[in-house]
């Protein structure tokens, strides 16, 4: 247990330092021949990692409609109920996010406006590894959905029968993504980003991923060519906040549910209670022996934090340095702190609200900034996946009452081009051309 009020300020800092990220000029260097590979051989590049890397017999990068509705068919009723719910509660809350276009005269004849449009293409990336996620599909596939983006495509690695977890295809039915590849890593995001026979060239590129993707879809970002992405990323981490009135079997688990999505995941308790601090040490000792992932999720709480504060208001300030992907706040009366929390990718208030309510099915998006970018980037929503444009429209008296200032402005900056833009146009006015 570490104790917040004893701590320097580096102390401070490192006591809440996050796992160094891999990204050495040797990931760097073998990200960077992947995409030029997939940009020099399309299609045979992307078939021949993804050979080597999931499935030796893969033909196709291709998951026909007939495997799609196949491989959707045979979710289990039970699953492809939850999905359903899940999907609505998505859908309602990013439709309610939809923008309002603006138009109004900011001077009389000027008239300014700001439209709101989806994305064309969007490419969206769920990875494979040891928990195939449905739940991501959705909160990727539903804004996208709701947005209207036309072209919607989606990239998952092969198991090696050439085909995807069932719950992948019908999560991705429901949000209409027209199309499934069967590729991952690094070579599916560049396959996406600069377009191959197959694959589609997209606009943006969404999901989360390992670090070789992670790599990737920062290469890809940079170039004028290639494509936009989400956010940047690392690994997912929790910080729960706990009074004395908190229960450490719940807190025990919402560090445990982080923990078991990756050795590298980050759990942090902060709390003004050595003797709840102490109980949830011990019940997430009890608990991880009984978690099928306790292999997966031993090491990430090995590199747990057990943080005791002073006070609340000390706890806070130390939830705010660190800025958590997700904030649990199991505290009485947790609504009341709200103002006092300042950054946080996505908030869960009171003892109900477990971070698997978010993961899944409350409707608020699990895609979220970690690693300390909550404190400048926002969680995915509806807006990501929309881009935003202007209008403007002068009409003669709006030239007339705005020329004089935009002459003088561009005088002022030495531009005669732009100062003479107007000029003649006032000249014109003048000689009663409107
Ligand atoms: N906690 C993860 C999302 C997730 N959890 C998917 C379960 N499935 C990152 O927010
Ligand atoms: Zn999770």
């Amino acid at each position: 247990m570490i104790t917040w009020s004893s701590l320097s300020v580096n102390e401070k800092k490192q006591a809440l330092a996050r796992p160094a990220m891999a990204n050495s000029q040797q990931l760097k260097q073998t990200v960077g021949d992947i995409i030029a590979r997939v940009e020099k051989e399309g299609d045979e590049a992307v078939l021949d990692y993804t050979r080597k890397f999931d499935c030796p017999d893969l033909t196709s990068l291709v998951l026909s409609q007939e495997n799609i509705d196949a491989l959707a068919a045979k979710v289990t009723p039970e699953v492809a109920s939850a999905i359903d719910t899940a999907f609505n509660n998505i859908k309602m809350f990013h439709e309610a996010q939809m923008p309002s276009d603006i138009a109004l005269t900011t001077t009389p004849g000027v008239k300014c406006e700001l439209r709101f449009t989806a994305l064309d293409a969007v490419g969206l990336y769920i990875p494979g590894g040891s928990a195939p996620l449905p739940s991501t599909v959705l909160m990727l596939g539903v804004p996208a959905l709701v947005a209207g983006c036309e072209n919607k495509l989606l990239c998952t690695p092969p198991n090696k029968e050439q085909l995807i977890a069932p719950e992948i295809a019908y999560a991705a039915r429901k949000c209409g993504i027209d199309k499934i590849f069967l590729c991952g890593g690094a070579q599916a995001i560049a396959a996406m980003a600069l377009g191959t026979d197959s694959v589609p060239q997209v606009d943006k590129i969404f999901g989360p991923g390992n670090s070789f993707v992670t790599e990737a879809k920062q290469q890809v970002s940079q170039r004028a060519d290639g494509a936009a992405i989400d956010m940047p990323a690392g690994p997912s981490e929790v910080l729960v906040l706990a009074d004395e009135f908190a229960n450490p079997e719940f807190v025990a688990a919402d560090l445990l549910s982080q923990a078991e999505h990756g050795p590298d995941s980050q759990a942090i308790l902060v709390s003004n209670c050595a003797a709840l601090i102490e109980e949830a040490k011990a019940a997430v000792e009890r608990q991880l022996a009984t978690l099928s992932r306790a292999e997966i999720a031993r090491p990430a709480m090995e590199n747990a934090r057990y943080i005791l504060a002073d006070s609340i208001e000390q706890a806070i300030e130390a939830s705010n340095a660190y800025a958590a992907e997700h904030l649990i706040v199991q505290i009485e009366n947790a609504r009341d702190y709200l103002p006092k929390i300042k950054y946080a990718g996505s908030i869960f208030l009171g003892p109900w609200s477990p971070e698997s309510a978010g993961d899944y099915a409350s409707g608020t998006n699990h895609v979220l900034p970690t690693y300390g970018y909550a404190k400048n980037y926002s969680s995915l929503g509806l807006l990501d996946f929309m881009r935003r444009y202007t209008i403007q429209e002068l009409s003669a008296d709006g030239m007339r009452n705005l020329g004089p200032a935009i002459m003088a402005l561009a005088a002022a900056e030495g531009l005669d081009a732009h100062e003479q833009a107007v000029a003649l146009r006032m000249q014109a006015l003048k000689q009663g051309d409107a």
